[in-house]
């Protein structure tokens, strides 16, 4: 297997003008003819007149070139046709079998409905085509389905044309394959309008399953406040004059920007106060808002490659990021968002699957939708924002609008119109792209008394020098602010001087987590305590925190207990408890993320040799130590903040439920159970059942099975809160793989839904004292050899379980390395699993 490489770029040697596509669905095949006309690309050098278009799986019917037989091949992956003149119009029909198709890639059934999943190559398995990004054209899609059976036929664009049973769709904006949509069935509707800042009146409508239609309030409104946002904030309007939103069950992503009809996971849009929790609720909003903001960043202007994947991701992240910051809780958001990055990417870049932001290469681009180019590219975007501000990141962005829209460009082009809207050179800044792996930086100062200067030394260990916004602040001893601002760093070594320090200040480094990097430095424990309790950037008094909590895990005799919990002390006792201790911390949902421990995934990160068992007892005797000190503290604060409130989702009352919810997790461990089952039968909304729920199932106790049971009954009959259900069985300290298997036996399981797979085989994979054993590695190999076929995208996803396995102690290494030799070793292998196989053991 060839992979294919960045640097091998070459322009398309013809280009598309228009796209017309018919459907004529039935229950047994689907019937694709397309009329395309071709024109030989001004750009290219190549000066061939052949043609290859990709292919895969489809039966070719018939091929016409200007109405006569072409001298045409069927090659692998595609067709060749030859001797082509500059300019015209290919006939093809083609057939397709979606009822058969359970990869969910290209078009499929989900709940008897089709849909279409065509990012990043799945537009070849619908029919022939130049099914590369940098191929825009103007599509018209005719769709004929059985008007008895299926009401709703939706394509992108604005219907044109609607008779007894067929419907036409135009798309006016010129778009690559990949943003191609088509959905056919019987869908409820939920419909409203938004009128733009030009006064331009769209059409908002979301469709879903009929039982669904009263959990789509909230998402209507979440797009709403998405289109108002990035008016408010980018000056970006709506192009069309309407925007559907189509749910189905069966989705390997969280959702796709198909241009103008979007299609989702139900999970992303579903929502109500019974049926989801807080951070439900907000992650929703986000992933609405993402998909909409792809309209400019990444349908308007798009990828030219996808190995620029990041130019869409990275930047569509920082967006939504910004998007849930300005419209909930800022300093909670990117507390979030950096525990995911430091917890999961940072391992990701440790991993076997280590990658570029841009990557060099892939077998199968569907590998690449990574925390990496996610994720660190959007840190990478934050860090031009943190550079430029607002107002220079907003002239940027207009900049590449201006000289890009309707193009198909490169991640080169974005920072250039970043840098010469703002006269800033980011050339050094690109190192961002092209190195791998996660910078580590120390930082040391020193306080000279006589001179009354503070000196900071900053070094860079990693090969070459980054170029980063280290955000800063010099404190007194109240945490008044003495100095602030950005430190521009991009030299191995820097010094930095502050004169005129009166005081010794306590130093506040890396400020909102300005760059993604691992900081060491010389801060002292008191220090870190006195930043835990009076920093003022919210984020360091949770990171000062983390810090301290990992060092009293993994390294106990390092700190003092007794001081730290002091200090822990004084956050909890809010000026709500006692009037007397007037803690900085008055935000409930920071004390609530001060409060939780390191995961155990983060903690393996900092193992030289992954021992989970020693990681999760060390969690497990600091757990204890918590309860020991503050179960008194834990009761008061649950017994005054668990009383009766309507459900709002204000930053007050998510805060409120977040410290009333650890306090009863950490209560319930220490054998609280009736308390927790009193909240499981009383709570309002979803956010405070799960909690009692998960408390509950923590240890055995006699309440475990009768809210597990009561909860079954409840809502089995609601596919995303039974998610909820298995993953949380999955995730229980008490399941092993006996009880995964039993789960698996249930009605409700379903291994070709990729959600339920999630809820149970992807939530086990996580639970690692019971998941790394043997018999824990044989059931995910089996499954993964059975995605192979059926659905090799999520089997990858669970082959990347096995990406660390060389940091594993050396039995369960070799047995990680044992699964992988066996499943590179089973015949018709997919390039998805191929790819991170060989990975792993390269
Ligand atoms: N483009 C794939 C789904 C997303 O990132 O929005
Ligand atoms: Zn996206």
């Amino acid at each position: 297997l060839q992979p294919i490489y960045r640097k091998d770029y070459t322009l398309s040697e013809y280009l598309i003008h228009t796209t017309e596509l018919e459907f004529d669905l039935t229950e047994t095949q689907t019937i694709v003819t397309s009329k395309i006309s071709f024109y030989k690309n001004p750009k290219s050098n190549k000066k061939t007149n052949i043609l290859f278009l990709d292919g895969i799986d489809l039966e070719l019917i018939s091929i016409l070139v200007d109405k006569a037989k072409p001298d045409y091949k069927l090659v692998e992956q595609g067709l060749e046709i030859n001797n082509l003149a500059d300019e015209f119009i290919l006939e093809i029909k083609n057939c397709i079998h979606p009822e058969k198709n359970t990869s969910l890639y290209g078009l499929y059934q989900s709940n008897g409905n089709f849909c279409t999943q065509c990012e990043a190559h799945g537009f070849r398995q619908i029919t022939y085509y130049l099914d590369r990004p940098d191929v825009l054209s103007v599509f018209t899609t005719h769709i004929k389905a059985d008007k008895q059976k299926y009401l709703v036929l939706l394509s992108n664009g604005n219907l044109i044309k609607q008779i007894n049973g067929s419907t036409t769709w135009h798309d006016p904006t010129p778009k690559p394959c990949y943003l191609f949509a088509l959905v056919v069935g019987n869908f409820a509707l939920k419909e409203d309008t938004y009128i733009t800042l030009s006064g331009n009146e769209v059409t908002l409508k979301i469709y879903v399953q009929a039982h669904n239609i009263n959990k789509t309030q909230f998402a209507m409104a979440a797009l709403k406040r998405s289109f108002a946002w990035e008016e408010k904030r980018f000056g970006l309007e709506y192009d069309l004059d309407i925007y559907m939103i189509v749910a189905v069950d069966d989705f390997n992503m969280g959702a796709m920007e198909n241009k103008g009809l979007n299609i989702f996971n139900t999970t992303y849009v579903l929502a109500s106060i019974d049926t989801v929790t807080d951070k439900d609720f907000i992650d929703i909003e986000a992933v609405i808002g993402h998909e909409y903001f792809h309209n400019w960043t990444g349908n308007r202007v798009t990828c030219r490659d996808w190995f620029q994947l990041s130019l869409k991701e990275g930047l569509t992240v920082f967006r939504d990021q910004e998007f849930t910051s300005d419209l909930h809780t800022r300093s909670i958001k990117r507390i979030e968002d950096v525990n995911t990055l430091r917890t999961l990417q940072f391992a990701e870049d440790m991993s076997s699957m280590q990658h570029l932001v841009r990557p060099e290469h892939y077998i199968e681009m569907n590998n690449f939708y990574t925390l990496t180019v996610y994720e660190k590219g959007a840190e990478i975007i934050r860090m031009v924002h943190t550079f430029l501000g607002e107002v220079g990141f907003q002239k940027g962005m207009q900049l590449y609008f201006q000289r890009f829209d309707g193009d198909a460009v490169t991640i080169d082009d974005f920072i250039q119109s970043m840098s010469d809207a703002n006269n800033f050179d980011f050339d050094q800044f690109m190192y961002w792209y092209s190195q791998s792996g996660t910078p580590e930086v120390s930082i040391v100062s020193d306080y000279n008394h006589n001179d009354k200067t503070f000196k900071v030394f900053i070094r860079q260990h990693s090969q070459c020098d980054y170029f980063f916004p280290l955000r800063f602040a010099l404190l007194d001893d109240t945490g008044t602010k003495l100095e602030s601002g950005i430190l521009t760093v991009k030299d191995k070594e820097q010094i930095f001087i502050f004169n005129n320090m009166d005081v010794e200040p306590t130093p506040s480094w890396l400020r909102g987590f300005s760059a993604p990097i691992k900081l060491k430095s010389d801060l002292t424990f008191k220090q870190k305590i006195f930043l835990v309790r009076h920093d003022s950037d919210a984020f360091n008094q949770w990171d000062n925190a983390q810090q301290l909590w990992l060092s009293l895990i993994l390294i106990p005799s390092s700190i003092n207990q007794d001081l730290f919990f002091d200090a822990i002390e004084k956050v909890l006792k809010n000026t709500f408890l006692d009037g007397s201790c007037v803690s900085l911390v008055q935000d409930k949902s920071l004390i609530c993320e001060i409060l939780t421990l390191p995961s155990e995934q983060f903690l393996h990160q900092q193992q030289e040799i992954i021992d989970v068992f020693e990681v999760h007892d060390k969690r497990e005797k600091v757990i204890n130590k918590i309860i020991e000190r503050f179960k008194l503290l834990f009761s008061k604060i649950y017994s005054k903040l668990n009383i009766y409130q309507p459900y709002e989702l204000t930053p007050e009352a998510v805060g409120n439920r977040a410290l009333k919810n650890i306090c009863l997790y950490y209560l319930a461990i220490s054998g609280e159970f009736e308390l927790a089952f009193e909240q499981f039968k009383s709570a309002n909304c979803m956010n405070d059942k799960m909690a009692s729920l998960k408390a509950l199932i923590v240890s055995d106790n006699s309440y475990k099975n009768i809210a597990l049971d009561g909860f079954y009954h409840e809502f089995k009959n609601d596919t995303q809160v039974m998610d909820k259900y298995f993953s949380i069985q999955s995730s229980a300290s008490t399941a092993n793989v006996e009880s995964i298997k039993v789960l698996m036996q249930h009605k409700l399981f379903s291994f070709n839904t990729p959600n339920r797979l999630r809820s149970v085989i992807g939530s086990f994979s996580q639970n690692y004292v019971n998941f790394h054993n043997q018999q824990g590695y044989e059931l995910l190999t089996n499954i993964i050899i059975k995605l192979n076929q059926s659905n090799p995208q999520i089997g990858a996803k669970l082959t990347s379980v096995y990406n660390h396995w060389q940091r594993f102690t050396p039995k369960l290494k070799a047995l990680q390395k044992q699964q992988l030799e066996k499943i590179l070793a089973i015949e018709n292998l997919s390039n998805n699993i191929f790819e991170i196989i060989q990975a792993a053991l390269k």
